[in-house]
């Protein structure tokens, strides 16, 4: 088989339980050892403490785990050189053995494999500052069209082109639904000037979309926008140079294809002193809460 799962998710299956799959590029290419394997743990406790079951999804010796067990996460969050997986990458992976990460874009493939409905993240990959010329789109935007799974993020980060990106969601049919808000939030800050075009005030309402679009036969998933915890929010003018900062270096070196998005996020984490990751781990867990309560609202929808 290539699907496998932990005995947590496996118990979980078995008793019809709430899960909520958590990705691993955020592990192993999103933050730096050691916060990643902590913020991979806390997120999966915040999934129990609200009543739902973690799926923390990865590529591990050719399989797809759905589940990690502590070990598999500890080491996974100690290979900073394991392969970041997108849809193109996903089965050339699996049929050679490999291990690897699973980005936004694959961790949906293998959350829909599992039936799996609801996944949680921190931001998902977009149209980058610069498109016109380099056409990086992540391939995340695509995936939220075709698979069924309503992924939570807190917006996108502004290393991205948010107008782009927003475009790009709405010419693929894409629902971005601001949970509590009227404004695309913008990552490390609540808000945006950039409206969003859909508002839900509860997990039940974005449950009850999810079931809709399956209803009607749309193809596709849904995209949550959560902002960051007040107490967590990063200034923008603090960090909107600190960002230009690190575009320009990608640019400057020939940074290209899957190495734009870390080299960013590991360069922002620098120049902030480490502030930025402070703000990550946060909103990642508010989007771990969020999903639990979707997957739950699910259930019963
Ligand atoms: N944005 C973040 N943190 C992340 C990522 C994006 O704020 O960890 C990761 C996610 O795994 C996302 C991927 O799916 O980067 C997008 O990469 P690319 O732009 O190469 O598609
Ligand atoms: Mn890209």
């Amino acid at each position: 088989m290539t699907l496998t799962y932990s005995d947590e998710v496996a118990v979980a299956r078995a008793e019809n339980r709430a899960i909520v799959a958590l990705e691993s590029t955020i592990i192993t290419h999103g933050m730096p050892y050691p916060q990643n394997l902590k913020t991979a743990r806390d997120v999966e406790r915040v999934v129990r403490d609200n009543g739902a079951v973690p799926a923390t999804i990865a590529i591990m010796g050719g399989k797809i785990h759905i589940g990690l067990s502590d070990s598999e996460l500890d080491s996974l969050a100690r290979t900073p050189d394991a392969m970041k997986l997108s849809r193109a990458d996903l089965a050339v992976a699996l049929a050679s053995g490999k291990t690897g990460a699973t980005t936004v874009a694959a961790t949906m493939i293998c959350a829909d494999l599992a039936g799996i409905e609801v996944f949680a993240t921190g931001g998902i990959g977009g149209v980058h500052r610069g498109a016109e010329n380099s056409f990086d789109i992540s391939a995340d935007l695509r995936e939220l069209s075709k698979t069924a799974v309503t992924v939570i993020c807190a917006g996108a980060k502004a290393i991205l082109d948010l107008p782009k990106t927003l475009e790009v969601l709405e010419t693929l049919g894409v629902p971005v639904i601001g949970y509590k808000t009227d404004v695309l939030p913008a990552f490390w800050s609540r808000i945006s000037n950039i409206p969003i075009p859909l508002r839900m005030n509860s997990a039940a309402e974005i449950a009850a979309a999810h079931r809709m679009r399956a209803k009607i036969g749309l193809a596709g998933g849904q995209l949550v926008a959560n902002p960051i915890p007040l107490e967590a929010e990063i200034p923008a003018d603090y960090l909107t140079p600190v960002i230009e900062q690190a575009v320009a270096e990608a640019d400057a070196k020939g940074i290209a294809t899957k190495e734009v998005t870390p080299f960013l996020l590991a360069r922002i984490v620098e120049l902030t002193e480490g502030r930025s990751l402070v703000s990550n781990i946060a909103l990642v867990k508010n989007n771990a809460r969020l999903g639990a309560e979707i997957a739950i609202a699910l259930k019963e929808a």
